[in-house]
Formats: structure tokens, sequence, C-alpha cells
């Protein structure tokens, strides 16, 4: 067959279109798969990452399908967000235009690859009738009391004018157009995931084996759990004086209530009540009071990096076992939002109150017997060991002396062992024009007041002026004006609108849900029960903690509001390498993009999807290679040459296995191999290792070439067009039925014979001269090796007669001839 991706991708492509060959079944007893890979934010053009992304997915989805599984493979658009924001303040364009153009370039774009997506179930997140459900979903929440509102200080971008997430701050510095964040206080909504740690935790468990474990302790340790002690420092009587009586006491919280006795002194954050009450008294030296303005306004990420610095407070608390005065300095590693804010520092086997206290020349106190030399000069020690310098728990382990501690605490009404997690509620309001309305009004008798369920979506206004100041729903008075929906007085619509991380917290559930009943139902019940969980959810490693705990967490909140029985949403997960050119992530900034609508307009997409696959297994970087491009090319190319030695049939020839030559077991023996490869790959043993199954095609096309019997050839093509079809999918299809009429796409299982190597080789000679191999079983019979070899040998025996046969059974057979 001549190869002409043109013309064969655009046929086949319209051919699964018309025919809805990849549209999931509504047969709930059929076996089921469902395979998604990430859904792309609508930026313009595809990258060579997205190509990677759906090419791996699609593979597997195509696998299955020809497995007889019924599969869902759908994609959609991650839609709001601020780049559309962005191009329009930059371009004049509205951002609705912006993206739904995006949408169908892109759209446009992914179908040139053939990709075997459940086209009937797109949707982009933008679309009205996603918001209606989402805005639902909120409401729940907010009447369970899962969503609240909170004034705090928050992250800022002064460029962007909106709030960040602490995980969109990265070393200080807004995640999108890299200024530096500053801190801001105002009113915000928070998604009570705390409320979920314990479980969010816990279920990890479950997911061990089938995540990465990478992974996994990511999201452990962004959790955090820790378990310890809280308890209060009260104030001594003439600091409590000092402040004026607004405080007599402060919470600590420490993991380490056995290194009690070794407190000289504690740290409070710089944000703490206490150090605020003192800065607004302004009962500080007025170098104190800078220096505190000064650390208030660095990024909480950011000063982790920096040298520890404090001020003294002139203040002092009593420690509760031994009753000595304590200073209280406030401190730049402490963290607001941990714990209580403050700590009870113990230098002597702290590393960060070692550090402090050196440079502040603050004591340091030997609680903890070290099994090593003890120079605390140098260094905190931090293991555990025994307890000296201690009172009543001097001689006790580290281990028991916490127990101890935390008992005679809770004994004394002193304090109580508490569980604290790192995790902290999920900021989710935004001020911003495109995203999710948040469907709250704001009435002046009845307070807050969520919008009626008839009344939802609440869309955005199109007609609307985005300068970059500040968020253009404030500045439009007709859609913020509205009615109360409880006294139906005047009142006003919340202008945030949601964290795109909402979006794509539950777009995996919806996608369950037929399209016909969108309008009706957030989510078919029994076809959510059906298709969930995710049977691979292919990604990137950068989504390995904030989507990825989004999406757990807001599939059990669904769960627990009654939507979904699912509780763990991705069964299996696989992170994709990032895509590499000259040793760097592919990005504009280093001009070393390459365009996939390029290499798929040179070589057509079967041979970028062979290349990506071939180039590297999934978990791993790919580096770009233009040479492994056209290989891709050349071996697609010879596929098809090869086609013409094909007998058309429209099952798998019968092959009788006993007379075969060395060459056409080898050859048959290499194409049940990679059979058996595919299973492997497909069952996840190797993280779908699909380059060692290409290599095995490659190499089992090769055998086939080297020998001449057209049963096998044909058995082997038959055979490797179905292992193909995944990766390079329109010229499978063409071959295929062109010889086989698509009878080869079906599970095909190896020939175990086949992939026997336990044969011998028997040497054949002719009046004394080797003339031929053949692999025989051991323990042929003499006739069968007779006959075997007289085959093999044919040639040199062609016009003469045998006189004589020598059988050495296992070993050789002799054939004397004479003209
Ligand atoms: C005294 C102590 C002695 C501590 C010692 C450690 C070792 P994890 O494990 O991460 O939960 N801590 C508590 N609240 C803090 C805050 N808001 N900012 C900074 N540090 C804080 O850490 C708990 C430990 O971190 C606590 O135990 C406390 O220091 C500190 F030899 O208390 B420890
Ligand atoms: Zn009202």
């Amino acid at each position: 067959m001549e190869y002409n991706p043109k013309a064969i991708e655009k046929k086949w492509q319209e051919h699964w279109k018309n025919k809805r060959t990849h549209e999931p079944l509504s047969d709930t007893s059929l076996p089921k798969k469902y395979i998604l890979s990430m859904f792309p934010y609508p930026s313009g053009r595809i990258h060579m990452g997205h190509v990677r992304n759906y090419c791996i997915g699609d593979a597997i989805a195509r696998h299955f399908r020809k497995q007889n599984f019924n599969v869902l493979h759908p994609i959609g658009w991650d839609a709001f967000g601020m780049p559309a924001e962005n191009a329009a303040i930059k371009h004049k364009s509205h951002p609705k235009k912006w993206t739904y153009d995006n949408i169908s370039n892109m759209r446009e774009e992914l179908d040139s690859l053939g990709l075997s997506f459940s086209n009937e179930r797109e949707f982009a997140t933008c679309d009205p009738i996603y918001s209606k459900w989402e805005q639902k979903f909120f409401i729940d929440m907010w009447n369970r009391g899962l969503i609240y509102r909170k004034k705090g200080f928050l992250n800022w971008c002064p460029n962007d004018q909106t709030v960040l997430a602490n995980e969109q701050v990265i070393e200080g510095r807004c995640w999108r157009c890299d200024t530096e964040v500053v801190q801001k206080e105002m009113f915000q909504y928070y998604v009570k995931i705390t409320d979920y740690a314990e479980e969010l935790l816990g279920s990890l468990d479950t997911l061990e084996g089938r995540w990465p474990s990478q992974v996994l302790t990511m999201q452990r340790n962004w959790i955090g759990r820790s378990e310890g002690l809280s308890f209060a420092f009260k104030l001594t009587s003439s600091s409590k004086e000092r402040i004026g009586g607004s405080f007599d006491s402060f919470e600590v919280f420490t993991t380490r209530p056995d290194t009690l006795y070794g407190v000289t002194y504690c740290a409070l954050a710089p944000e703490h009540p206490l150090v605020r009450e003192l800065m607004r008294q302004g009962k500080l030296p007025q170098e104190s009071l800078e220096a505190l303005a000064k650390m208030q306004n660095i990024p909480a990420k950011e000063r982790a990096m920096i040298p520890k610095e404090g001020v003294a407070l002139g203040l002092e608390a009593i420690h509760p076992l031994t009753g000595e005065a304590i200073p209280l300095w406030a401190a730049n590693f402490v963290l607001t939002d941990y714990g209580s804010g403050a700590v009870m520092a113990v230098p002597a086997h702290d590393e960060r109150d070692f550090e402090f206290a050196k440079k502040y020349q603050l004591p340091q106190k030997q609680v903890i017997l070290s099994g090593v030399a003890p120079s605390l000069d140098e260094a905190a020690y931090t293991e555990s060991g025994t307890l000296i310098n201690s009172g009543i728990f001097d001689g006790l382990e580290s281990e028991s002396a916490k127990e101890k501690i935390i008992r005679y605490f809770e004994e004394h009404s002193l304090g109580r062992g508490v569980i604290n997690y790192r995790l902290r509620d999920w900021g989710i309001s935004r001020q911003r024009y495109w995203g999710t309305p948040i469907p709250l009004i704001h009435c002046p008798s009845c307070g807050i007041v969520p919008e009626d369920f008839s009344n939802l979506p609440i869309t955005l206004p199109e007609d609307v002026v985005i300068d970059g100041e500040g968020n253009p729903l404030e500045k439009h008075p007709a859609w913020k004006e509205c009615r109360c929906p409880k006294c139906g007085g005047k009142a006003t619509r919340e202008t945030d609108t949601m964290d795109t991380f909402v979006e794509s917290s539950w777009y995996f559930l919806r996608y369950t849900t037929p399209k016909e009943e969108w309008e009706t139902h957030a989510l078919n019940e029994a076809m959510q029960r059906y298709w969930m969980g995710v049977d691979e959810y292919i990604g990137g490693i950068e989504h390995a903690i904030l989507h990825l705990l989004y999406a757990r967490f807001f599939t059990k909140v669904l769960r627990d509001l009654g939507y979904t029985e699912t509780n763990e949403p991705f069964t299996h997960l696989l992170t994709q390498g990032m895509v590499l050119k000259d040793g760097a992530k592919m990005s504009k900034s280093k001009g070393n993009v390459v365009d996939p609508d390029e290499l798929i307009e040179r070589f057509g997409a079967d041979t970028a999807r062979l290349f990506v696959l071939f180039a590297a297994p999934p978990t791993r970087e790919l580096e770009w290679n233009d040479s492994a491009v056209e290989g891709a090319y050349r071996f697609i190319k010879r596929l098809c040459d090869k086609a013409q030695f094909v007998q058309k049939v429209s099952s798998l020839p019968q092959i009788e296995t006993a007379t075969l030559s060395k060459t056409e077991k080898l050859a048959r023996k290499k194409v049940h191999e990679t059979l058996l490869k595919a299973q492997e790959v497909y069952s996840r043993k190797n993280a779908y290792a699909f380059n060692t199954l290409i290599a095995s095609c490659m190499e089992a096309l090769n055998a086939l070439s080297d020998q001449e019997n057209p049963a096998i050839f044909t058995e082997g093509y038959f055979i490797l067009l179905s292992v193909l079809e995944p990766i390079i999918p329109h010229v499978a299809w063409e071959l295929s039925q062109e010889y086989f009429g698509l009878a080869n796409f079906k599970p095909l299982a190896p020939d175990t014979q086949a992939l026997k190597s336990d044969s011998l080789t028997i040497a054949i000679t002719v009046n004394g001269k080797k003339r031929g191999e053949i692999e025989m079983a051991p323990g042929s019979s003499n006739e069968a090796m007779l006959e075997a070899a007289k085959n093999e040998v044919s040639k040199w025996l062609e016009g003469m007669s045998i006189i004589k046969e020598i059988v050495v059974p296992d070993k050789l057979v002799n054939l004397v001839v004479k003209p």
C-alpha cells in the first residue's frame, strides 16, 4: 500500500465520527473502563505536552475498546481563568469570545490527532449549564456550613489585582505573572477542607500501589498530620499589667512535650493578636515597631527562606511546670496559621529555636540525653532520648514521656493532647470577572442569602469593561443590583467568582452523565455508580498536590451531599513526564517549542503518535528528536510496504506448527511475544511502557520479513496491526480493512506453543555438508525430523534421489543423495 497519511487520516477520522465508534454505551452490564487525560486549559494552541498526554490516554482507551470494554474517554475544557482576562486587556477581545475561539481551534488540532474521544460529552466549564450545578453545590455547601466567609490576611498580587491561594505563590511571587506578592486583609470565602483532613490522609492508603508513591508522599506531607500537646502559657502579672489586661495567656502547640523543661523562651508569629495589640498600643521601641511591620509584609512562604529574625516583646510568661519566667519574642519563623501561631522554644533540641537563640544570645537548657557525646554548642540534639533536668519525668524515654506529660496536663487541666494538620482551609473566592459567579446575595436586612435554585445559573454579564483594574463586576450596577430571595428587598450580588480549581474538582464526575440530562441533573446516579472511579487518570506531576487534592476532597463532599457514592475518584494515576528539547522544557520564552501542527502536517498524526509513545516511557521525560520522528515515519511506511505479502483473510490463519523452520518459528515467537507484551503493558505491570511494546512490534516485523511462509506472515501481520492500532490507529484501520475486513480488532491471545523456546536446533547435512537448520521440540519422532529436514533443504534435494537417511535424535539429520 502506498502510504498517504493525509488521505487516510481524514477518511478514518470522519468514519469514526459518523459511526459514533467512540461513544460509550448505556448498557451498564458491560465491563467498563473510564480512561481520562486531564482536560486542557484553552490557551489557544495545543503543545507537545498535550499531544503526549492525549496519545497516552488514547492508546489505553483504544486498547480496552478492542478488548470489548465499554469505554468512557471524554474531553472538555477547563475554561475559566485569568489568561482570558489578560488577553482581553491586551487585545481588546472579550474573554468569552477568546475562550470559545480557542476551544474550537484546539478542538480541531486534537481532532487531527485521531483521538478516540467520547465527543458527545464534551463541555467547557464556562458553559452556563456547568455553572448552574457548580452554584448549586456551592449553595449546598454553604447551607451545611462547609463554606464560610472570613476576614483574613491574604496573598495579593498587585499586578493581577487578585487574591492568590498559598499554592499560587511561588517563592513569594505570583504563579502567573511573577509579580511580588503582598499581604492584604480582606473578606474571602473558604471551603472547610480541614474538616476532611483526616479522611483525605487516611484514604491515601487505599491508593497505595495505584498512584505513584511520590504523589502519595506529597499529599501526605501537604496534609501534614502531627500529634502533640496544646497548652496555655499564662502571662506574669507584671506583663499582664503592661499589656493593659487585654491578654492573660496564649496557646502553644508542641510535638515534643518531652522537651518541656528545656523551654527558655517563647516565640510568637508577627501577626499574633498579642503582638498586634502591643503594636496597636505602641508599647514598643520605634525600631521594634518598624521591624515587626516589615516582618508582617513578607509572604509566609518567603519567610522560610530568609534568615531568622525576631523582636523582644518585653513580656514574660510562666512555665506551667517549673513556674519560671519565660521571655516572649516575636519571630519570623513562627507561622501565623499553624497550630496557635506561637511556640515554646527549646534551643537545645530544636534547630530553628537553636539558630534563633544563638543569634539573640538566649540561654539553652539540655533536657534530653543523647547517645553520642553531647555538644550542644554546634547544633541542637533533635532526636529522642532519656529525659534529664525534667523534675518528676526524669529518666523516662521520650516516647513514654510524651504520653505521660500529655496525661499530666490533661489531669491538671493545663492542656490537652491534639492532632494538628498543616492543611489550611481552601480560599475559593477571586476578585475576577472570568469565573463562576458565587451565588450569594448581600441583603441589608437578611445578611448573606443564597440565590434561589430557580434563578440558577447566575451568568456573567457580557457588556463589561475589562481594563485590568479591579473586578469588572463591581462596576456593573445593572448586574450587581438585585432582589433579596428572602425578603424581596433591594440587595446586591456577590461580585467574587470562584477559583478555577473548583471547576476541575468535579468535571470527571460530570462526564458520567449523558448530555441529554445535563439540564435536569447534576449527576445521573446510576451512571456515576457505573463509571466511577476513573480507571486511569493521566496528567502532569505538577498537579500532584493542588488539583488532585481538591478533586479528592470535592468528591467526598459530593458524596456526603448525596450526589455520588464515590470515595476516591481516581483509581489509578499515571503522571507523565515533561517534553523537552535540548534538555529544557519546551517553552515560548526559551524558543524551543515544537509545533504539533507542523509535525502532523509534515508526517501525519500516526507518526506524531508513534514518536511520542516510542521516544520514552510515559512517566519519564521525553526529549525531542528529529531523527526519531523520521524513524517513526519510516516504520509506518515499511509496515505499509510489507502489506503486499499478506493473504487476505477474515480470521487468524491456522498454522501447522509441527513442521516450521527455525526462522519461521522465530518469527512466530516474536509476534506472539508482542501480543503477550501488549497484555502486560495495558495491565500496567510496567507503567505502560509503550516504548518496549513498539520495539517489540518492530522486531516482529523484521522477523516476519526474514521468512517466506505466507501463512506465518499473514498471521503475524494480522496480530501486529491489532497491537499497533491503539498507537497508529489511522494506518492500522486502513490496512486492517483492506486485508482483514477489520476482523483483527478483537481480543487476541498469544499462542503458548509459539512462545515456547524449548525447541532444539537440528543441523541438516546433505552428503556431509551442512545445508540448513530446523527447530524441533525435544523428543520429536524420526519421521517428523526427517519431514521437516527435507522441507528445509528442499532445494538441495531437487533432481536427486535419497539413498540414505540418518537421524540422530535431537541433534542431526544427514541425507545421502545422488543425481
Ligand atoms: C517545642 C519543640 C521542641 C518542638 C523540639 C519541636 C522540637 P510539625 O511536626 O510540623 O507539626 N511549631 C508549632 N507551631 C508552630 C508555628 N505556628 N510556626 C512554626 N513552628 C511551629 O511541627 C510542630 C512543631 O513545630 C512544634 O513542636 C513547635 O515546636 C513548632 F525539640 O515545640 B515544637
Ligand atoms: Zn433580605
